[in-house]
């Protein structure tokens, strides 16, 4: 029997999917509302395919408890923070999970590590406690390290796509583990050791990270002399080794605007272009509000009142607000004192997070006369001729109305 340690945005999916492929599974999650919704039958996010994929491992007799399990194989997948002044990662919350599952794990029990971890970090935090158990207990627990690659949006289908890593100290273990995830996994499963494990995961997102920063810094070299800089990255791209990402209003989720600082934090000498990339990156939603005011300016608009802000979560179509460069503007909004003024909605979003923030899409755009399209969800894209008349900043070339502003 599996028993996943930690049920929100990836242990849910993964002991879901594992359940739903013939793997005994028990979800375990301290959070004992978390765990009572999720026994009376719902899910606890909205993404593409997990209400089905709920259903049909519900259907496989999965369980979900705030109890940790007597068993030999855990996959622990709770979040691992950074600090935000160190830029360390914060693995106080794995170690914790794991020093409970050591109290539980049958001999020679597996205990795999999802959650994602700065290279170093399995040595320096997590196989000390290993250790001594081992003293104390006389018990014998291997090490395994699976970080997991499926994008918010398209979870399920990534977690059945997707190439996988395990890193492991024993080869043979690292096999047995991965049957595991080849009972659903589709994708080719690579064994290595533990270190490159680690360091594979962060470097991935780093790539990302740095090429988004890449694009974010076109925009801006662009506006500053009027270029359009997305049809000078679409005709870039048609050179065959040239692909160029999107500029956006900021990097938000819990991966790519997060990962790459720890890199940083561990190498602050050596790693340079990382360091200025998540800094280009960070400074975005600032770069958006000033564009905010020039475009009042230019427009004689005086009334902040009057501007709506299409948007909240992190990227389109999904409800999480990690790192939410919507979120990070109104901060820096309400720094300047105007904060509270303007209005916000997103579609995705149906608790009250922000002040001012509207639940129907009518009554936004009727109280506002500029929109800024921060996330481009498929109802504004559906929407877009109600932006008719309006003055509009539109962060991700999606709008084609006449007049439009972008980055
Ligand atoms: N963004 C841009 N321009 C682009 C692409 C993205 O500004 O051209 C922005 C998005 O709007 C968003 C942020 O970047 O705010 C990140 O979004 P994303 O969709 O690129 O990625 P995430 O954070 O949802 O998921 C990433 C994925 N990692 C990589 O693509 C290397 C996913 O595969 C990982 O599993 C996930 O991080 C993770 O958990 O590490």
């Amino acid at each position: 029997m599996v028993n996943v340690i930690g049920l929100g945005y990836i242990g849910l999916p993964t002991a879901l999917m594992m359940a739903s492929h013939g793997v005994a599974v028990v979800g375990t999650d301290y959070n004992e509302e978390l765990v009572n919704t999720l026994n009376s039958g719902h899910t606890t996010f909205e993404e593409n395919g997990l209400e089905e994929l709920f259903q049909a491992a519900v259907e496989s007799g999965i369980q979900f408890t705030t109890q940790y399990q007597a068993t030999d194989t855990y996959i622990i997948s709770v979040p691992t923070p950074y600090d935000k002044f160190s830029k360390k990662v914060d693995a106080a919350y794995v170690a914790a999970a794991v020093r409970e599952v050591l109290k539980t794990a049958v001999q020679d029990a597996v205990i795999v590590i999802e959650s994602t971890i700065s290279p170093g970090t399995i040595n320096k935090y997590i196989r000390p406690l290993l250790q001594a158990d081992q003293e104390t207990a006389n018990k014998k627990i291997h090490l395994v390290h699976a970080p997991e690659r499926i994008i918010p949006g398209n979870m399920v289908y990534e977690l059945i796509h997707n190439n996988r890593t395990i890193g492991a100290d024993d080869r043979e273990i690292g096999e047995k583990i991965k049957k595991y995830y080849a009972s659903f996994c589709q994708g080719e499963i690579v064994v290595t050791d533990i270190c490159t494990a680690e360091m594979t995961k962060v470097v991935e997102n780093t790539y990302r990270a740095v090429n988004i920063a890449f694009a974010n810094e076109l925009a801006k070299i662009c506006r500053h002399d009027n270029m359009d800089v997305y049809e000078i990255i679409r005709i870039c791209n048609m050179h065959p080794r040239v692909n160029i990402l999107q500029p956006g209003p900021g990097v938000g989720g819990h991966c790519i605007s997060v990962d790459p600082w720890f890199l940083v934090g561990d190498y602050p000498s050596l790693a340079k272009v990382i360091d200025e990339s998540m800094k280009t990156n960070d400074s975005m939603p600032d770069f958006v509000l000033n564009r905010i005011y020039e475009i009042m300016k230019e427009n004689h608009m005086t009334d902040i009142s009057r501007v709506g802000i299409y948007g909240l979560t992190y990227k389109e179509n999904v409800d999480d607000m990690r790192e939410s460069p919507t979120l990070q503007m109104l901060e820096s909004m309400e720094r300047h004192l105007c904060g509270n003024l303007v209005k916000v909605y997103d579609p995705h979003v149906v608790n009250d997070v922000v002040l001012n923030q509207h639940h129907d899409l009518d009554a936004f755009l009727r109280d506002v006369d500029f929109v800024v399209i921060m996330v481009k969800h498929d109802e504004i894209r559906e929407n877009m001729d109600r932006l008719q008349g309006k003055i509009v900043l539109d962060c991700h070339n999606v709008c084609a109305l006449d007049g439009v502003y972008r980055m």
